[in-house]
């Protein structure tokens, strides 16, 4: 069975939005065609206390793309992005929710960051998401969203650790790329480790049958 996950399509990492992804407000409409194609959709979000540490206003005199150590690992200071409850941290309003079956929350923890759907970054804590991918009979799981360089990147590489195999919808996804290149890295990175690199066209044309009502509902 094939799940589709979708990362991070919060308003905050949408052009306007705090930590804003260059044109990450055109994957929204790729995510809301690819999930008539999966069974499983599920979707993380980025959900910060207001004193988190990878805030670069929460270190005096740190500036934001600072690199700092936090939880032991390496940290670049973000603005203030995706706190609790708050407008930026939402979905993006054009997400079609009805279809996401539970939403895995990631960043809760003051002390380290959590990049990965699956594990913070010290690896010390799961969002439950691998469990219950794993429960729910899943196999093969494909991921798209924001950032390329950041939470696609970690989530494909934790996927593929824990046995999945795993697919990565490149034109689902935008990147940050705070040094230019940082996307296309990734994504090397990524196809070395065994993450297949797709596009969207390749899902829609793989075979995986649109449900006839979810299509009807959805205009397509
Ligand atoms: C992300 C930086 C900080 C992401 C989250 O979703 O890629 N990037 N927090
Ligand atoms: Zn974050």
């Amino acid at each position: 069975m094939k799940a589709l996950l979708l990362v991070d399509l919060q308003n905050d990492f949408l052009p306007g939005g705090a930590l804003a992804v260059p044109s990450g407000d055109d994957v929204i409409p790729v995510a809301n065609l690819l999930m008539l194609h999966f069974d499983r959709v599920v979707a993380t979000q980025d959900w910060h206390p207001a004193d988190h540490g990878s805030f670069a206003a929460n270190h005096p005199g740190r500036e934001q793309g600072d690199l700092i150590e936090l939880g032991g690992q390496p940290q670049v200071l973000w603005p203030v992005h995706c706190v609790q409850g708050s407008p930026g941290a939402e979905l993006a309003p054009d997400l079609e929710r009805p279809k996401i079956e539970r939403v895995f929350f990631k960043g809760i923890d003051r002390e380290v960051d959590s990049y990965s759907a699956f594990f913070d970054n010290a690896a010390s804590r799961s969002t439950g998401l691998g469990e219950y991918l794993r429960r729910s009979g899943i196999g093969e799981i494909f991921i798209m969203g924001l950032a390329t360089d950041y939470c696609v990147q970690f989530s494909a590489l934790d996927a593929v650790q824990l046995g999945f195999a795993t697919s990565v919808i490149e034109d689902g996804c935008r990147g940050v790329d705070l040094t230019p290149g940082d996307s296309e890295r990734a994504v090397e990175a990524m196809h070395r480790s065994g993450v297949e690199i797709i596009s969207s066209g390749e899902v829609l044309t793989s075979g995986t049958q649109v449900h006839p009502a979810a299509a009807l509902s959805a205009n397509v």
